[in-house]
């Protein structure tokens, strides 16, 4: 591989995107090719303590607050590690990025899309994913994994169930260049299979 390729993992909560993350890693690493795992919001102390802020139970905060904030913890890391990672020729995993970010501010916060757009961009500088492996699951089982893990729901895990119901509908319905869609809902070695042989296709491409 010549250059780096940014692979984003997207989809509801308790969807599997970590679990994959470790499997998709393990395997690039067993074959020789240079990656690296991030998740959002996080990977600076500036982005670990901004999420801390927005997903600590507590105050509730303004829909376009928490959109800037998302985006505040972004533009870090896209500066700090991402953006030169790929400059060396690493493979950057993402757990979550900017689908996420129209998924839940825009469709579950209700903002709109244009002001995502505007900000986002001035965020990544225009860095988008070139493959997208959204892992779709209705967000009940979803939340049902995250409590069967023993993990106290943070404050947008928390935010009620039509609010998740809006969230799944962007995951569902995202299309575009790179986005491939993976059922969820089976076994987590059947979805890292499937999504193992997507991530190989691009890798050998580049
Ligand atoms: N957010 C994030 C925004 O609102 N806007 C944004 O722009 C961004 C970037 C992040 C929160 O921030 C929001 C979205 C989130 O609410 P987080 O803690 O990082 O918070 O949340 P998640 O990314 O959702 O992490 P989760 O741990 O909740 O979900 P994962 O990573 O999808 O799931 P995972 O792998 O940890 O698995 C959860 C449980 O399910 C089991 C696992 O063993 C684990 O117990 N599991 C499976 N069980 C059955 N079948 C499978 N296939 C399974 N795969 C995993």
């Amino acid at each position: 591989m010549t250059r780096g390729l940014l692979v984003a993992l997207e989809g509801p909560e308790g969807a599997g995107k970590s679990t994959l993350a470790r499997v998709l890693l393990a395997r690039l690493t067993e074959h020789g090719v240079r990656a690296l795992a991030v998740r959002e919001p996080g990977g600076t102390a500036a982005a670990e303590a901004i999420r801390r802020l927005l997903l600590e139970p507590g105050d509730s905060l303004e829909p376009a607050s928490e959109l800037l904030l998302f985006l505040a913890a972004r533009a870090d890391l896209v500066a700090k590690v991402i953006r030169p990672a790929l400059q060396s020729g690493s493979l950057v995993l993402a757990d979550r990025y900017e689908l996420s970010t129209e998924a839940y501010q825009c469709g579950g916060r209700g903002l709109d899309r244009n002001l995502f757009l505007t900000a986002n961009q001035a965020a990544t500088g225009g860095l988008s994913p070139d493959l997208t492996l959204v892992l779709d699951l209705p967000p009940g089982a979803g939340l049902e994994r995250v409590r069967k893990a023993g993990k106290p729901l943070d404050r947008i895990e928390g935010a009620g169930m039509e609010f998740h119901e809006r969230v799944a509908r962007v995951f569902r319905e995202a299309r575009g260049p790179g986005v491939v869609h993976l059922d969820a809902s089976r076994g987590s070695e059947v979805v890292a299979a499937e999504a193992w042989e997507a991530l190989r296709s691009r890798v050998m491409a580049a």
